[in-house]
């Protein structure tokens, strides 16, 4: 069996449960081929008086079978390549957020630099018949780097965050290098068909690419594979982390807690695009409109620190705090504050006692790739008595998850009535809405999205007819 060599932006550890389903995902996958997993550290190297930091050392860790290998990163190239390129342009534009993008020119060579940087450290450790699969946007033109440099392994790529549809990509300044550069991959992958379909029509529109039909694609001298892979969660690593000891306690902490009154919970990184302050907006009407739900609805929002270094972020935690200061003043009892807001990172192991009290989850992004915490949401329910999931129609999960309660999260007074709904659902309705959430969870879990993409994967290898092509 040729070896998996994964690359990401950052290497987590795949004996550490806390790193979570896509980490496991992986590490199952390279347990049983013997991977390598390359990236980034996560370490900064300042510039010694004067100069430019030197290029970091590989540092290279086993973890079982599997082979860590990481780089650090210099002051210069993470502020140009992380902050700016990737988390300053690249993801505000593939979440639709133009009037957030900063298109600073410095960005874009910074962020091919370290892509550079990646390929020209990872390809001596390659061998001819590995199978390479790399994540994300940080790296979008990691296998172009690799073939100038003769590379000419399998690779392939997924994108976990959305692609936009072609008019909004086209305002990147260097979208159609950054598409062409897709090319090089002998797979492309993204989480949903609305993101796929946005992918064809830009190459059929910006690239003139031929649709050779089944997901095949040809321009720039290059055949190659695309399709959509939507992530799924790892729902025994779940159901294991419930019935531990810690995961047992929360619920029955929250449980004890709340028995007079209905949990809300909300579970997000803090970030402008998981529609944080609509979801509060929408609360606070739902307390306006319905009185009944005061004294006897509570929402927990966990909105774990995240890129604090990025400047719209700080704008949001403003927005936050004020929010759920004013609903807390305006509708806060003595004996009940409306909000919990916890702006922390809660340990995993307790997340799913905390879904499981929980009657209603909010997931009301305004824009994500899949979103897990919907998945994980289910997962933790009770089959007999389960909670009700209110889901953004703009998560790429609302493709597969239809029992949901959709919502647009832009109409605020939509959503609190969906809320509302979701309170009073009598059990049979949560009963036959769950039963058909979890079948579709169950099938196609975390290990059918790591398999279906690396079978696709073997399967495709691009022709390759033409000359070098960047
Ligand atoms: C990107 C895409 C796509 C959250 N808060 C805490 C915590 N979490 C965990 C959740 C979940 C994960 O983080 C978040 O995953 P999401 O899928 O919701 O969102 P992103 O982080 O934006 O991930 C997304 C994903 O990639 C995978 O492809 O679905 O669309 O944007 O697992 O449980 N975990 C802990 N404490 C917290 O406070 N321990």
């Amino acid at each position: 069996m040729p070896r998996l060599v994964v690359v990401s932006n950052r290497v987590a550890d795949p004996r550490k449960t806390a790193a979570g389903g896509l980490a496991v995902a992986l590490a199952d996958v390279l347990n049983n081929t013997g991977g390598l997993w390359f990236g980034w550290s996560g370490k900064i190297v300042e510039p010694s008086a004067g100069g430019r930091a030197d290029e970091g050392e590989l540092r290279t860790q086993q973890a079982g079978p599997v082979k860590l290998v990481t780089l650090d990163l210099s002051r210069e190239d993470h502020d140009a390549y992380y902050v700016g390129y990737s988390n300053g342009v690249l993801w505000p534009v593939f979440h639709y957020r133009l009037d957030l993008a900063d298109f600073d020119a410095g960005y874009i060579a910074g962020y091919r630099r370290v892509n550079q940087l990646f390929a020209r450290k990872l390809q001596p450790l390659l061998r001819d018949d590995d199978i390479i699969w790399v994540h994300d946007y940080h790296l979008i033109p990691l296998a172009a780097e690799l073939r100038a440099l003769g590379c000419t392994q399998r690779i392939g790529f997924f994108l976990h965050i959305p692609l936009p549809p072609p008019l909004i990509l086209a305002a990147i300044p260097g979208h159609d290098w950054l598409i062409r550069a897709l090319f090089a991959y002998d797979l492309v992958g993204f989480q949903s068909e609305a993101d796929h379909g946005h992918f064809c029509r830009y190459i059929e529109a910006e690239a003139r690419a031929q649709n050779l039909g089944e997901g095949r694609w040809r321009a720039f001298n290059r055949t190659i594979q695309a399709g959509a892979f939507p992530i799924g969660m790892d729902v025994e690593e779940f159901n294991a982390l419930a019935s531990a000891p810690d995961g047992l306690e929360m619920y029955e902490r929250m449980r004890r807690e709340y028995s007079r009154r209905k949990l809300l919970v909300g579970v997000d990184r803090l970030d402008y695009s998981k529609g944080l302050p609509q979801r509060l907006q929408a609360f606070r009407e739902l307390l306006q409109r319905y009185p009944e739900t005061h004294n006897s609805a509570t929402l927990v929002q966990i909105a774990s620190p995240s890129r604090e270094d990025v400047g719209a972020y700080t704008d949001i935690l403003h927005e936050l705090e004020s929010l759920c200061g004013s609903i807390n003043g305006n509708y806060g009892e003595l004996e009940w504050m409306p909000v919990r807001y916890i702006h922390r990172t809660v340990a995993r192991s307790r997340l799913p006692g905390l879904y499981r009290a929980s009657r209603v989850a909010l997931v009301t992004p305004l824009r994500d790739g899949m979103n897990l915490v919907a998945k994980e949401f289910v997962a933790s329910q009770d089959p007999q008595d389960p909670g009700v999931l209110v889901l953004s129609r703009f998560a790429g999960a609302a493709e597969q998850l239809k029992e949901a309660l959709l919502v647009n999260p832009y109409d605020v007074e939509a959503t609190a009535n969906a809320i509302h709904l979701a309170l009073q659902m009598p059990v049979e309705e949560r009963r036959a809405r769950h039963q058909a959430l979890m079948a579709n969870i169950r099938e196609y879990d975390v290990h059918w999205w790591c398999d279906s993409f690396l079978d696709s994967l073997v399967k495709a290898q691009a022709e390759e007819t033409g000359t070098p092509w960047l």
